[in-house]
Order: C-alpha cells, then sequence, then structure tokens
C-alpha cells in the first residue's frame, strides 16, 4: 500500500511539473492570401501547448487544423479562441485552415 502511494505521488509530481508552452497566432491576410502568423510554431514533446489564435481579417471565419494531434477550430473574426493539445510525438506537422483549403499552410516542429 505504502509503495502504491509512493508511485501516486510520483505521478502526479511528474504532471505537476508538465511544462505548457504558450502561443499566439495572428490571423493575416495580404491580397487575399491568408496565413496563420507565424508560420511555423515549435515545441518539445511531452509539452502541454497552449495556442490562442485571433483572427481580426476582412474576411471573416477562418479555421485552424492540426490534423496530427486533433486540433480543429473555427475563429471568428473579433472572437479570441483557445486550443490545447499534448505534444506526445515528435516531428514536422502541417497546421492549415479546414474551412479554406487555399490558405497558406503553416508547420508545427516538435522537438525530442
Ligand atoms: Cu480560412
Amino acid at each position: 500500500m505504502k509503495m502504491l502511494v509512493s508511485i501516486s505521488c510520483l505521478v502526479l509530481s511528474f504532471n505537476l511539473f508538465a511544462q505548457t508552452r504558450s502561443i499566439t497566432l495572428v490571423n493575416y491576410e495580404n491580397e487575399g492570401v491568408k496565413q496563420w502568423l507565424p508560420g511555423t510554431i515549435i515545441a518539445k514533446k511531452g509539452e502541454e501547448v497552449e495556442i490562442t489564435l485571433i483572427n481580426n481579417v476582412p474576411s471573416g471565419i477562418h479555421g485552424f487544423f492540426i490534423p496530427d494531434f486533433n486540433v480543429r477550430k473555427e475563429v471568428k473574426k473579433g472572437v479570441k479562441e483557445v486550443v490545447k493539445f499534448k505534444a506526445d510525438k515528435e516531428g514536422l506537422f502541417s497546421m492549415k485552415c479546414h474551412l479554406h483549403p487555399a490558405h497558406v499552410g503553416g508547420q508545427l516542429l516538435i522537438l525530442p
């Protein structure tokens, strides 16, 4: 029983020290070309990632989609949204607007 409590405390402590990486992306539009900026974001494997999305472009609602992390959010003009996910795998992943595929895509780099 004592060992079970010790293991539980260890797991709890590990979770308490998980790092959160907070990033803000702003939707940018110029002559019809739209992109979330910065276009490349970087995190480390194991971090909790919290992305604040700000969309103030004239064309209205846009999407933010990271298929590999099941992140999908529609962001209305003037309404700040926040998405969160755990960076539980490393590599280079695409980010895009799932509403308007003609967007310039961004990339998410998860380091070891
Ligand atoms: Cu869009």
